[in-house]
């Protein structure tokens, strides 16, 4: 069975209104997270131990393989956008339920904190990669970023509540240079903290 590009959970219009233009769905959807999924099937085609794996088994047995950087990278990357578009959605408008709300106030001192550590985050991530908002093991939230295609499932860091993309063409359409804006639009308009919450 070979990995497919899910369909976005909204039309590639519906985010234009909160900082994410139809062309930058269009082409980030369409062409990059393709890429991602045809490169994966390239090298399951070609690797009988990758036959019959799931997407999280892959990520996690090429982690840290320099033989199998390339699957590690297209792996991660299509678990990547697949959690990336669930973790906005066009009704967001930044409403944070109730329950994550108390959360983010108990380990991160408030709302306002825990968006200065997102945004200090994938601000900071030098290059191409991802910020995350984890639940650890020990049951608290934190604030994490990864390189390139590297995730939290790969890193054992948690389960990731949301991840936002920082490669540059999440937001050179949108933004230009200016990544600590899309990040601070993205936390205020595009992040579905429904679904986060949905994943305590
Ligand atoms: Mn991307």
């Amino acid at each position: 069975m070979a990995f497919e590009l899910p369909p976005l959970p909204y039309s590639t219009s519906a985010l234009a209104a909160a900082g994410m233009c139809q062309e930058t769905l269009e082409l980030h959807h369409g062409k990059h997270h393709q890429a991602y999924v045809t490169a994966l099937n390239g090298f399951v085609e070609k690797n009988a131990d990758l036959q019959g794996k799931s997407l999280d088994e892959i990520v996690k047995l090429s982690h840290n393989k320099p033989d199998m950087a390339g699957v590690f990278n297209n792996a991660g990357q299509h678990w990547n956008h697949i959690l990336f578009w669930q973790a906005m959605s066009p009704s967001a408008g930044g409403k944070i339920p109730g329950k994550l709300e108390q959360k983010l106030t108990a380990d991160f001192g408030g709302v306002a904190q825990f968006k200065d550590a997102f945004k200090q985050a994938g601000a900071t991530q030098f290059g191409s990669g991802w910020a995350w908002l984890v639940i650890g093991a020990d049951g608290k939230l934190k604030v994490t970023k990864t390189p390139n295609g590297s995730n939290p499932l790969a890193t054992g860091e948690g389960t990731a509540l949301l991840g936002c993309d920082v490669w540059e063409h999440s937001y050179y359409l949108d933004f230009r240079n200016r990544r600590p804006d899309y990040l601070q639009n993205w936390l205020d308009k595009l992040a579905n903290y429904e679904f986060a919450a949905s994943k305590l």
